[in-house]
């Protein structure tokens, strides 16, 4: 049967639990069963949800009460094949509903051919990069609001020149006078010739796509005849659903990047919400992002490792969906990369913002430092060691420290 499965975790004070996952089951999809007439039953049987499982967590909460894991399948026929439609039946109303938390959701084989997924994925990325065996390294533009074009293109070199593969917008850079996308686009593609001119490397500029919804398509087809390369997307202040239409516009050929703010509103709380696995991995590559951008566990805004490791599973497992890069972020510096390896492998992105653009020599130093790192990880040599022969490591290693791998 074409479904999605939808896995809670739910807290009552009764523990109740068979009860409250058939309420569920039933409200979410026919609203009553038990007071319908046979035929009734008859003509509605394939619209029912059905429970799959009820497994008591054996756990109390001294407020919310007992815990427990339930599985609840919805038929498809139920909902048209898009993103808000499955999450208002599986967690609409119910999101609203007590202390409940939206973990997962299983698509059956046919609802997931609906959703075509990245277009470049993994693979797609490396190869308009030329880059191969190590993760690749990201910077974030700091400091750009009111600056001007000179001030960005200044700082758009150092950082490809430092040696970074992909430069994002910072999430907060909106329209304005001194750097419009137009301008960005322009500089954008003025510094990667001259990059791959004098070097032979490629890169990838993310612009921040912003403005209002029914203005995206057209922005972004502009940016993209203009020469954009990729853009950055603030997918959860705009929706999903956004993010896909983007996506699935063939005159917007470029990889989106999906980025996590407003996220931690929807799935920082263990009670309530939905896991963050779900929304900035499963979510976010079904809906077609190249991309995913998500705190890392050790960083300035931190999210829990199993969170984060999850986020990334999602992002790379098996599924007829290409792969979406998984980027964890945020207080990332040249000290971490080791970690950094260890816990997401090299089919991820090394993304740092005051990692790079505060290294002592300035974002050229930053991204140096960052590629010297990650050299000396990927041939099993020590960062301490590593920074005898190179200079901006050791200059980071000096201002941020090393993070002694935790396995
Ligand atoms: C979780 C997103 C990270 C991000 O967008 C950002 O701006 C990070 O900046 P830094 O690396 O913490 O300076």
């Amino acid at each position: 049967m074409s479904s999605v499965v939808a896995t809670y975790v739910i807290y009552d004070k009764k523990g109740n639990f068979e009860q409250k996952a058939e309420s569920i089951a039933v409200g979410l999809t026919v609203g009553s069963w038990t007071d319908l007439a046979h035929v009734e039953k008859e003509q509605l049987e394939k619209h029912k949800g059905e429970v799959v499982s009820v497994i008591d967590n054996g756990e109390e909460h001294p407020a919310f009460g007992r815990k427990a894991t339930i599985e609840i399948q919805y038929p498809a026929i139920n909902f048209s094949t898009d993103i808000p439609a499955i999450l208002t039946t599986v967690f609409g109303k119910l999101s609203l509903d007590g202390t409940i938390k939206l973990i997962d959701l299983q698509f059956s084989d046919d609802l997931l051919s609906h959703f075509s997924g990245p277009k470049w994925g993994i693979n797609g990325i490396r190869k308009e990069l030329n880059v191969f065996g190590r993760p690749l390294l990201m910077s974030i533009f700091k400091g750009v609001i009111g600056r001007d074009e000179a001030f960005l293109k200044d700082q758009l070199r150092s950082q490809f020149f430092g040696g970074v593969d992909i430069v994002k917008d910072d999430e907060i850079l909106f329209e304005n006078p001194l750097t419009p996308i137009e301008k960005r686009v322009a500089i954008g593609k003025e510094v990667l010739k001259e990059l791959f001119e004098e070097t032979g490397r490629n890169g990838l500029y993310a612009i921040n796509l912003t403005g209002r919804t029914f203005e995206l398509k057209d922005k972004a087809k502009r940016a993209v005849e203009l020469g954009a390369t990729a853009l950055l997307f603030n997918v959860f202040t705009y929706g999903l659903d956004t993010l896909q239409s983007l996506v699935e516009d063939e005159e917007i050929n470029v990889p989106i990047m999906a980025h996590p703010s407003f996220s931690g509103a929807i799935a920082s709380s263990p009670y309530f919400g939905v896991s963050y696995a779900l929304l900035l991995g499963k979510l976010v590559r079904l809906a077609g992002a190249d991309f995913s951008l998500f705190p890392s566990p050790y960083g300035s805004v931190a999210i829990p490792k199993e969170d984060a490791i999850a986020i990334q599973a999602e992002c790379v497992k098996t599924s007829v969906l290409k792969r979406t890069f998984p980027v964890p972020s945020a207080g990332i510096h040249p000290g971490l990369v080791p970690q950094l390896i260890h816990d997401f492998g090299i089919d991820s992105i090394i993304n740092a913002g005051g990692g790079v653009h505060g290294h002592p020599e300035g974002a050229i130093g930053g991204g140096r430092a960052f590629r010297q790192a990650m050299e000396a990880t990927l041939k099993g040599q020590s960062l301490t060691e590593a920074a005898r022969e190179h200079s901006s490591l050791r200059q980071a290693i000096e201002r941020w420290g090393v993070k002694e791998v935790v396995r």
